[in-house]
């Protein structure tokens, strides 16, 4: 078995763990902020515990980055060798959403270069979406495979999952207000042609538009012209796995998996779904 499938096995493994601590961290801060500089929930430092132990554990894990985190961790094997890879991941994404009891998940990027890596670098991806059913979806060798999470073991349940031809959703984030007039002018073209869909855990959203086709933004806004994802834990292992199924990827200009990585909490402007609307955002921004 690769570290890959180790890693995907763990992450498997560990996500009912997670789920099982929820209720008892539902209003819990921790009382400290992360590297981005948003409140941590007791939730999210537990989730980010759980993974670090496990797939610290793993041989051929060299390292461990965590939106949590300040630094990278060295998981103490070394020099990366033929194999190895380098695991960051958001432990508890949309961890705000656990007060209202919505849907959360866990995002995972697999790189086969140091941290922080660029998309390009990603020889898999994954998310787990706490919803009614716990389901894990997997980009790897071009192709994206989604599981139901059956007690920690991976269930196969759909094989090379493609967004679907007519989209249906969207979901952008931030203020109207914040938006920059070319994404506002865009976001009232695709109001007037499909439903909105908007949960607050970007997992949860990304999941509606492999479903059912469209678009998820978490735009440049005029207050944070690099928006409030980032590359490493959001923006790129996101980008492979719509990538992988078919869509589209953006910061804007360029493919997220292009996107030059300086540091590890870089914040980058997201836009990921069906190509012909992550085209048309494109031209929106370039006018
Ligand atoms: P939290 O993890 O703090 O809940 O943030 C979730 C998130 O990073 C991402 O999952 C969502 O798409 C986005 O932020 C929601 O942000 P808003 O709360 O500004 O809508």
């Amino acid at each position: 078995m690769s570290t890959v499938d180790d890693v995907l096995e763990t992450v498997a493994a560990v996500a009912p763990d997670v789920r099982d601590g929820l209720p008892g961290r539902r209003l819990t801060e921790a009382g400290v902020e992360n590297p981005s500089g948003e409140t941590v929930t007791a939730a999210d430092v537990h989730a980010d515990e759980l993974f670090f132990e496990a797939l610290g554990a793993i041989d051929g894990v060299v390292e461990y980055a965590s939106e949590e985190r300040e630094a990278v961790a060295d998981t103490g094997d070394g020099e990366p060798g033929e194999g190895d890879v380098a695991v960051a991941i958001d432990p508890l994404d949309g961890s705000s959403n656990l007060a209202s009891n919505n849907a959360m998940g866990t995002i995972v990027g697999i790189a086969d270069e140091p941290l922080p890596a660029a998309g390009e670098d990603l020889v898999a991806a994954a998310y787990v979406l706490y919803g009614p059913i716990t389901t894990m979806t997997v980009a790897r060798e071009g192709t994206v495979t989604t599981y139901v999470l059956d007690g920690g073991e991976m269930r196969a349940v759909e094989e090379d999952v493609t967004l679907p031809d007519d989209p249906v959703v969207y979901g952008f984030g931030g203020r109207v207000p914040d938006w920059p007039d070319a994404f506002r002018e865009y976001a009232r073209e695709v109001e007037s042609e499909l439903k909105l869909r908007y949960g607050g855990a970007m997992v949860g959203d990304v999941n509606q538009v492999l479903s059912y086709g469209g678009i998820f933004a978490y735009p440049a806004l005029s207050s944070a012209p690099n928006g409030k994802l980032r590359l490493q834990f959001e923006g790129a292992p996101i980008a492979k796995i719509i990538e992988a199924a078919g869509g589209a990827s953006s910061d804007g200009e360029r493919s997220l998996l292009s996107v030059e990585p300086t540091e590890l909490h870089q914040r980058v402007p997201v836009h990921v779904g069906s190509k012909a609307y992550v085209e048309r955002l494109e031209a929106a921004l370039s006018d």
